[in-house]
């Protein structure tokens, strides 16, 4: 089975911070979780290169815009490296493989005579590189996501015609049953684009003739792609359209697009209705994540609040930034979020749960058995309860991106086995009774394989460290793939008798 996953691609003129992380974080976890399940997975992400306000960026820093662009989309490149994100492929809309696609469902829309030209005025905003109405305007008149006043512009343009497709849209995203079903997650996101649709649907601008950074339309050199259009088509350029049809077939239909809410118009009506258009089929489910704000407001270079990953990643280590941006806010919801929550969370969940319970066990092993791991048949009990208690609830949050939850059935296990430790309280057992000792000890390390198992997808490289510091030898990624397919544990466990544990310094020590 295919699993086709895509972030949206990011405008380069913005610096990488922590809501583009955010989403391509959750794809990553995602896409993750699917290959530990046996899918084949394509992870798309990449950035989006044309339009206005890139041109305008590029201008202000003296740079030719392709310059401007190389240099910006390498930033996305190495911030997605530092923070290990496994995609498949990083489409950049400036590529020439791009350029074809775009080129070729442009000229189809042409033909099919979905496309007319006439002349336009209307309130543009550059940030979101959209024409608005008044009535999408605050009450002031200005944008609601930038905070800014869109200008009017005039001009002669081509136009796609949207709204031929407003009860085609309307019935694909209200009918389960249809065949064209595309979910729309969470359910108040649906309802806010099915109000909107009702009012009616306008005809919008395909094309801007005073914008040249762009992709010529094929039909009219003079004039460009409008940047909206150009964006959406990265989804099938990246998976072969044009060139490799076999690719597409293989993985079209996406099965999740994942954005926040401030681009869920473009891709639940723009998007779906150039597809139909060319006769493809439609994504099947739309997820809509919350906004990080920061006292309220939008993160954004605009205004000027960001924080960047590279200095999380500093402060807490990669796969704490990684747990902590998809924990830190419920999917779906908006977030406030400050260096105090994070690192409340951090000490909590990371630091007191988890580097505790491991921190200890190691302790107890190193004192006991001369840090290795104790001969003796584990007491199956506690394996099972953890088994039990993630198999109901885990599986069915990560397989509805409910990351937060999923991660908090995690520190739910983690603690029932700090607690049984407490329970059991080993330490009071005399050293004569090793067979007591090196069961106790043995079935906690067995216990901790099986959540490192299930942290793999959110902190990867510390839950394969766990794994081997608890004395499990095998690949991980393999036992968690047979793993998630069988749910079968091994007689004698994961954790080999008598193999010696590793350190565990440095494995989320509590930050001040
Ligand atoms: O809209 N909190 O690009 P963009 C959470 N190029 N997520 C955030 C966020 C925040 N404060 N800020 C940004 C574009 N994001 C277009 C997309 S797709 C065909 C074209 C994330 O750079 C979130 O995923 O403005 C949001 O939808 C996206 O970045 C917008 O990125």
């Amino acid at each position: 089975m295919k699993f086709y996953i895509t972030t949206p691609i990011y405008y380069i003129n913005d610096i990488v911070h922590i809501g583009h992380s955010y989403t391509t974080i959750i794809a990553d976890i995602m896409a993750r979780w699917k290959r530990l399940n046996s899918f084949d997975v394509f992870f798309l992400t990449g950035t989006d290169e044309h339009g206005s306000k890139i041109a305008t960026a590029a201008k202000k820093k003296g740079k030719m815009p392709l310059i401007f662009c190389n240099d910006m989309s390498l930033k996305f490149k190495e911030a997605w490296n530092l923070l290990n994100i496994s995609y498949t492929d990083f489409i950049r809309t400036t590529e020439k493989r791009h350029f074809s696609a775009v080129e070729k469902i442009v000229q189809i829309l042409f033909d099919k005579n979905l496309i007319f030209k006439k002349k336009y005025e209307g309130l543009y905003c550059v940030g979101c590189e959209k024409f608005y109405l008044p009535k999408d305007l605050d009450e002031e008149g200005y944008c609601v996501f930038h905070k800014t006043k869109p200008l009017i512009q005039s001009e002669e343009n081509y136009f796609f015609k949207l709204s031929t497709f407003q009860n085609l849209i309307l019935e694909r995203i209200t009918d389960p049953c249809h065949e064209e079903y595309i979910e729309i997650y969470p359910e108040e996101r649906k309802n806010e684009i099915i109000g909107k649709l009702k009012i009616g649907l306008e005809n919008i601008s395909l094309s801007r003739n005073i914008v040249e950074w762009g992709i010529p339309l094929p039909f009219d050199k003079k004039q460009t792609v409008y940047v909206w259009i150009d964006a959406l088509i990265n989804y099938i350029t990246g998976i072969g359209y044009p060139k490799n049809m076999t690719e597409f077939q293989k993985y079209w239909p996406v099965n999740i697009h994942l954005m926040a809410k401030d681009i869920l118009w473009f891709h639940a009506i723009i998007w779906p209705a150039i597809l139909m258009s060319v006769g493809f089929s439609l994504p099947k489910k739309l997820c809509v994540h919350g906004f990080f704000t920061l006292n309220g407001n939008k993160m954004s270079k605009s205004l000027g609040n960001v924080i960047s990953p590279q200095e999380l990643v500093s402060k807490y280590g990669v796969d704490a930034t990684r747990y902590l941006l998809v924990t830190i806010m419920p999917f779906g919801h908006d977030g406030d979020i400050s260096w105090e929550k994070l690192t409340l969370k951090y000490n909590i969940d990371l630091a007191n749960n988890l580097g505790n319970l491991i921190s200890r066990i190691v302790k107890m092993a190193g004192k006991y058995f001369n840090f290795k791991v104790p001969q003796a048949n584990f007491d199956l009990k506690l394996v099972k309860k953890i088994v039990t208690l993630l198999r109901e609830d885990f599986i069915i949050n990560m397989n509805s991106m409910q990351l937060h939850k999923a991660a908090q059935d995690l520190q739910n296990a983690i603690t029932l086995v700090n607690k049984q430790i407490e329970y059991d309280a080993p330490w009071k057992i005399s050293k004569t009774h090793v067979h007591e000792l090196a069961s106790y000890i043995f079935s906690y390390l067995q216990a901790v394989d099986i959540i490192a198992l299930h942290l793999l997808p959110f902190i990867p490289v510390s839950a394969e460290k766990i794994w081997h510091t608890m004395g499990a030898s095998n690949d991980i990624n393999k036992i968690a793939k047979k793993y998630f397919t069988d749910f079968i544990i091994p007689k004698s466990g994961f954790s080999v008798s008598d193999s010696q544990l590793q350190d565990t310094e440095g494995l989320f020590a509590r930050i001040v």
